[in-house]
């Protein structure tokens, strides 16, 4: 693909038709909840869009989101790699090594310095000067602070870039911090998660890259498209919960039957997260579903939050007492919980009105 080609051009040329990027569009639009008339408004602004010039960077981590990014269903890591981005440097991904992938490093910020956008993976070291983790003999904090002068915009991918994530957690040897720690005069995107959702972080990217914009972002700096509500919020168990209907055990009856996780520590309802929606592997399951509860990696300092088998505080009300209370008079908290939303609903609608 030419350099002054867009991406609407290449597809044509490859036989890709102006009908098939509305329907992309479309998904790409729903799978950032834009509204319904955004899709073809994404559809043009990806066909009039050149690739973007990506530079990935991996600091301490383990290598679980770009592991999570390959199994991207939804746009597909090919999608990303093929259509809209120049991936132009990525230890993992890239084939070159050593001191070719040091120049093609330096080659893509030359030639798109204030262009390229900044995707980094992993917490950086700042102890002792950063020496606890150095690639080509510079510390990633060098690195980082190199690459990221001559950058558009910063994505943060996983808890560890965005938060600072398990190399953070006590006693943080060495001096573990996120991205943000360090670069504070780049708009920034944090897609949290160990590792994030790979839809979300290929969405995302596709966002940016489409529109030559953040979308709307939450306090922490996380699309609210994918953290605007709780695992709880969307869990498939919430009306076991509603009904006061806990597991007891990993594997006890209410086990079996699919019961509310909560009392197992499940750090679902303080979780910021599309898990229950998108889930993972195309769609296929997620770790709820799968019987274990959320440990709410995709929050700041998980690992430091202690048990992930003790259930949340004791100074959160008990959803068993406010349901065995509930229950007593007959009313489900559910129940209850629905009316209350439809009549907020309604005197939305109303300007007030009472129902
Ligand atoms: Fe951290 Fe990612 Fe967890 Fe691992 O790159 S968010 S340890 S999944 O790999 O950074």
């Amino acid at each position: 693909m030419a350099a002054s080609e867009t991406i609407g051009e290449e597809l044509l040329r490859r036989g890709i038709s102006r009908r098939a990027l509305l329907k992309y569009g479309a998904y790409l639009a729903s799978l950032m909840a834009l509204p319904p008339l955004q899709a073809r408004a994404m559809a043009d602004a990806l066909a009039a869009a050149r690739r973007q010039s990506v530079i990935w960077l991996s600091f301490q981590e383990c290598t679980g989101c770009t592991e999570s990014l390959t199994r991207s269903f939804g746009p597909t890591l090919e999608d990303l790699i093929f259509n809209m981005i120049s991936l132009d440097y990525h230890e993992t991904l890239q084939a070159v090594s050593g001191e070719a992938a040091e120049q093609a490093r330096l080659a893509a910020m030359r030639e798109n310095a204030g262009k390229y956008v900044l995707v980094v993976d992993g917490s950086v070291s700042t102890r002792d000067g950063g020496v606890y983790s150095a690639v080509a003999g510079k510390t990633n904090l060098q690195v980082l602070e190199e690459t990221a002068a001559g950058a558009m915009a910063l994505i943060s991918v996983g808890t560890c870039a965005a938060f600072g994530g398990i190399p953070h957690a006590h006693p943080n040897p060495t001096g573990a911090v996120p991205v943000s720690a360090i670069i504070k005069d780049k708009p920034l995107i944090n897609i949290s998660g160990c590792p994030p959702i790979p839809e979300a972080m290929a969405g995302t990217i596709a966002y940016l890259i489409t529109f030559g914009r953040l979308p709307d972002l939450d306090q922490l700096r996380r699309p609210k498209s994918f953290f605007g509500d709780t695992i709880h919020d969307r869990c498939y168990r919430r009306p076991f919960y509603d009904k006061g209907m806990f597991a007891k055990s990993f594997d006890d009856e209410g086990a079996r039957k699919g019961w509310c996780l909560y009392e197992l520590g499940c750090k679902g309802p303080v979780t910021y997260n599309a898990c229950a929606t998108l889930k993972w592997n195309g769609g296929t399951s997620f770790p709820i579903q799968s019987g274990h509860g959320c440990l709410g990696c995709s929050e700041p300092d998980f690992w430091d939050k202690g048990s992930f088998y003790r259930p949340l505080s004791a100074t959160t009300a008990h959803p068993a007492r406010t349901v065995g209370a509930a229950a007593a008079t007959g009313i489900a908290v559910g129940a209850l919980g629905a009316a209350l939303a439809r009549r907020a609903k309604h005197r939305a609608l109303t300007g007030g009105e009472k129902s």
